[in-house]
């Protein structure tokens, strides 16, 4: 919905115009087309797995179904360039903007400058640790925390009753994302009541496989007996797939693999036994996050919070889940 200004000069005379369609408070002045669609702003964090492919692809895919006009940018990890975007968006009057958070922290100010111009924000996938909450509309997500539970508890499970030690390497998210903040905290709040398990070296992959690999490379180099790996994602674990198997060694065997995601390919992994757990966690945010858009758009209350539903995939699982796989 658009506010359009529209100067007409009849015979000298100057006659501004205003046609004003906005949401509840003016949210959203529009961005220039005059069909009445909403207009989305979204701020992509990168592309840098699976995971982010797809989502995407739901985003842009949902968009589509649902009549909603998406200006999409893609900020290859960068933060500075997350912000460049979304002050492109305000420029543009968009109706509402969304966006992954590459990180926590360092988004007050922009977020400020949104709300300025009456331009509602959705958070999707990652949140801030921003103390107001007023800088956004509701944030839609996985529980990162819980999903590091879940890892956790599958290798107390999975150890249960052994009594030496168990040594662990990580493989973590991007520095300061959510995902990596809280998938590590997770997973060290379940381990922690059992002190055989020992986390020997813990080091970001950034989320990529190129880097998973070659930090794996560095692990396998450093430390002698590793008995399990913890990644923050499956891009990462199957990068670290191929150091292990660089190594001489058998992974999902002589070094039992976690990892997060349930992409396709990690999936395929676990089912051909090279990983042996992964916790899901959806990238399908499209569908929700179109809802909520036109919901903040129509002025309508949305919940602060919407969590998206996710499992948990072992062996077996993956093979019967695999035909299935959207993504
Ligand atoms: C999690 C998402 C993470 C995925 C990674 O919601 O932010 O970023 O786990 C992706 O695969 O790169």
């Amino acid at each position: 919905m658009l506010k359009k200004i529209s100067a007409v000069v009849l015979g000298g005379l100057m006659v501004t115009a205003l046609a004003a369609c906005g949401g509840d408070d003016g949210a959203g002045s529009g961005s220039g087309n005059d069909d009445g669609k909403i207009t989305l702003g979204f701020a992509q964090v990168g592309a840098e797995s699976g995971w982010r492919t797809a989502n995407t692809k739901s985003v842009q895919d949902s968009a589509k179904e649902a009549g909603i006009d998406l200006q999409f940018s893609d900020a290859q990890q960068k933060q500075e360039n997350q912000i460049k975007a979304i002050r492109s968006y305000i420029t543009q009057k968009v109706d509402v903007i969304a966006f992954s958070p590459v990180v926590e922290s360092g988004w007050d100010t922009v977020l400020r400058e949104a709300k300025d111009a009456k331009i509602p924000v959705i958070l999707t996938d990652r949140a801030i640790d921003s103390p107001d909450k007023t800088l956004y509309k509701t944030f839609i997500g996985s529980d990162f925390v819980l999903e590091g539970k879940k890892a956790g508890e599958w290798l107390v499970t999975e150890y249960q009753g052994k009594t030496e030690p168990v040594n662990i390497v990580e493989l973590q998210g991007s520095t300061g994302s959510a995902p990596a903040n809280d998938r590590k905290a997770g997973f060290a709040d379940v381990i922690k009541a059992d002190p055989k398990f020992k986390v020997v070296a813990s080091q970001t992959g950034e989320f990529t496989r190129a880097k998973g690999k070659e930090v794996m490379d560095a692990f396998l180099k450093a430390n002698k007996d590793i008995d399990v790996l913890y990644a923050h994602n499956d891009d990462m674990g199957l990068g670290a797939i191929e150091a292990i198997e660089g190594a001489g060694l058998k992974p999902g065997v002589d070094i039992k693999i976690i990892t997060v995601d349930a992409v396709k390919d990690g999936m395929q992994a676990l089912a051909d036994g090279k990983i042996n757990f992964i916790v899901e966690c959806s990238p399908l945010l499209g569908p929700q996050l179109m809802d909520l858009v036109k919901k903040v758009v129509a002025g309508e209350t949305v919940p602060e919070r919407v969590v998206t539903e996710e499992t948990t995939f072992t062996q077996e699982q993956a093979k019967a889940a695999l035909p299935n796989r959207q993504y």
